[in-house]
C-alpha cells in the first residue's frame, strides 16, 4: 500500500490513470421494504421487519474496531444484507459471483448464489446489486454487470423459493463505454422506491471524452429512474461524439415526472445530477435520506459529496475543490455549498499527497450498537486503506480523525449495509485478490 497510486497493480484494477479506480459499496439501507409508491425521505424505515438491537448499545464516541464477519472471498466489492432474512448478507465478488452467507456463517461458501459471466478487465466485472423495495412480495433483485469490458447492464432477476430464476432475466438499463475503468457501478433503491444508478465519465483519463459536464449523456452522473416499464422503450446515450462507444436500447423503464431535468431540453430527463468522474459508491440515510457519494479523483484529489435534486459536482472543471486541466474555477465555496459557478463543493476531501490514490466509498451508518455515529457516511482509501468518517448538517461538515486501517493488509474495494444500519466493508489482497469482509464496530 502506500504508494501513489500504483499499488494496486497486481490484480484486478488500476485505472490508467495510475490511480486504481475501484471499488466501493456503501449503500445504505435505503428504503427498502416500504410498500411502494413515492414516498418521501422519511416513511422508510418504519415498514421494514421488527429488528430488534442485535448489539449492546454503546453510549458515546468509542473506538472503532473493523470486525471480522467472514473471509474466504476472492475480490469482493460490495455486501447486501438481505430485507426479509435481515441476518443474512450477500456479497458480490468482482468475477461474477454472488455469495450468500448465512447467518452467523465466518467462511464464504463454495457454492454460488448467483453467477454471471463477466468482463473483469480494469474496473470492469460483477460491481452492483440491489433489492427491489417491494421484495418481501414480488422477489424482484436488479445487478448491475459489466457483459463486455466497454459496457454493463442493469438486470433484474425475479428470486423464487430463495433461488434466483435465470430465466427470468430483464435488462432494465445499461450503456456502452469508452474504456473498461470510470464504470460507476452502484445501484440502490431511494427512500422514495426509484433506483438510483451511478455511471462514470467512462473513462480513461483526464474526461477525454467531455462527459462529466455534458447534460446530454448519461455518463459522469446518478440517473433516477422508475424500474417498472411503461410500454415505451428507452436508450441509454452514447458515450460522447468525440469518443464512438454507441448508445444502447432495449430497455423499457420508466423516467420519473418529477426528475429535476424533466423539461430541460439540454439535460437527459433520467439525470439526476451530474459532474462526476467515477462514482464508484454511494449511500442513502436510512434514515434521512442524505445521499453521499464518494467519487474517485484523478491524481490529486479525493472526495466525498453530498448529492441533492438536480446538483452539479464540477468535475471536469473540478477535482475535489480544486481546479482540474485549465486551472479556471472557484475554489472558494464552503463544503456542500455552491460555488460562484454552480458547482457542489465536497463535504470532505483528501489528497493523495499521504499516500492515498482512490476514494472508497463504505456506507451510511444508523446501527443500533454507536447511536452517536448515526448518519456518519464512512470512507476509506484504496492504497492506505485508511477509514474516515462524515457528517453532514447542511451546513457544517465535520470529518473524523483517521479511524484506523482496513485489518489484514487488505484494502478497502467497497463497502455495504444491510438492514440493521451496519457498514461493511469489502476488502481484498491486491496481492492474490484473498477477500474477507468486515464490520464497522465499537472498538474493544
Ligand atoms: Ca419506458
Ligand atoms: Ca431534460
Amino acid at each position: 500500500m502506500g504508494g501513489s497510486g500504483t499499488a494496486s497493480t497486481t490484480t484486478a484494477e488500476s485505472s490508467s490513470t495510475g490511480a486504481p479506480t475501484m471499488t466501493d459499496p456503501s449503500t445504505t439501507m435505503g428504503a427498502d421494504t416500504s410498500t411502494g409508491g413515492e414516498t418521501n425521505s422519511e416513511t422508510d424505515s418504519e415498514t421494514g421487519p421488527d429488528l430488534g438491537c442485535p448489539y449492546t448499545p454503546v453510549e458515546g464516541t468509542p473506538a472503532i474496531s473493523f470486525e471480522m464477519v467472514a473471509d474466504g472471498f476472492r475480490e469482493p466489492v460490495l455486501v447486501v444484507g438481505d430485507p426479509v432474512d435481515v441476518d443474512v448478507l450477500y456479497v458480490l465478488q468482482k468475477g461474477g459471483q454472488v455469495k450468500r452467507l448465512e447467518a452467523g456463517a465466518t467462511d464464504a461458501p463454495d457454492e454460488n448464489w448467483l453467477e454471471l459471466s463477466v468482463s473483469s478487465v480494469s474496473e470492469a466485472g460483477l460491481l452492483g446489486m440491489a433489492f427491489h423495495p417491494d421484495y418481501a412480495s414480488n422477489g424482484l433483485i436488479y445487478v448491475l454487470h459489466s457483459d463486455t469490458s466497454s459496457s454493463w447492464r442493469v438486470t433484474e432477476f425475479a428470486v423464487r423459493g430463495g433461488t434466483v430464476d435465470m430465466g427470468s432475466a430483464r435488462d432494465v438499463f445499461g450503456t456502452a463505454q469508452p474504456a473498461a475503468n470510470h464504470n460507476g457501478g452502484m445501484i440502490q433503491f431511494g427512500p422514495d422506491d426509484m433506483l438510483y444508478v451511478s455511471v462514470g465519465d467512462g473513462g480513461p483519463q483526464d474526461d477525454g471524452c467531455g462527459n462529466g459536464q455534458n447534460g446530454n449523456t448519461h455518463h459522469g452522473s446518478i440517473l433516477r429512474i422508475d424500474v417498472a416499464a411503461d410500454g415505451e422503450a428507452d436508450t441509454a446515450t452514447a458515450c460522447g461524439a468525440a469518443c464512438g462507444c454507441p448508445a444502447v436500447g432495449g430497455f423499457d423503464y420508466t423516467v420519473p415526472a418529477d426528475n429535476p431535468f424533466v423539461g430541460d431540453p439540454a439535460i437527459r430527463d433520467e439525470i439526476y445530477a451530474y459532474g462526476f468522474r467515477n462514482p464508484w459508491r454511494f449511500s442513502f440515510d436510512s434514515e434521512d435520506g442524505q445521499l453521499f457519494v464518494a467519487d474517485v479523483g484523478q491524481g490529486a484529489w479525493e472526495e466525498v459529496t453530498v448529492v441533492e435534486a438536480g446538483t452539479n459536482h464540477g468535475w471536469g472543471d473540478m477535482e475535489g475543490n480544486h481546479c482540474f486541466n485549465d486551472g479556471g474555477c472557484d475554489d472558494s465555496a464552503m463544503p456542500g455549498q455552491a460555488n460562484s459557478d454552480g458547482l457542489i463543493a465536497p463535504v470532505a476531501e483528501y489528497s493523495h499527497g499521504g499516500g492515498g490514490c482512490s476514494i472508497t466509498g463504505l456506507g451510511s451508518y444508523r446501527s443500533c450498537e454507536i447511536p452517536d455515529l448515526g448518519g456518519t457516511y464512512f470512507y476509506a482509501d484504496l492504497c492506505t486503506s485508511q477509514v474516515w468518517g462524515v457528517r453532514y448538517d447542511g451546513t457544517n461538515a465535520e470529518v473524523t480523525e483517521p479511524l484506523g486501517n482496513v485489518p489484514g493488509g487488505m484494502s478497502p474495494y467497497g463497502g455495504g449495509y444491510n438492514a440493521y444500519g451496519d457498514v461493511f466493508i469489502a476488502a481484498a489482497s491486491f496481492v492474490d485478490g484473498s477477500g474477507a469482509v468486515y464490520r464497522i464496530a465499537a472498538g474493544a
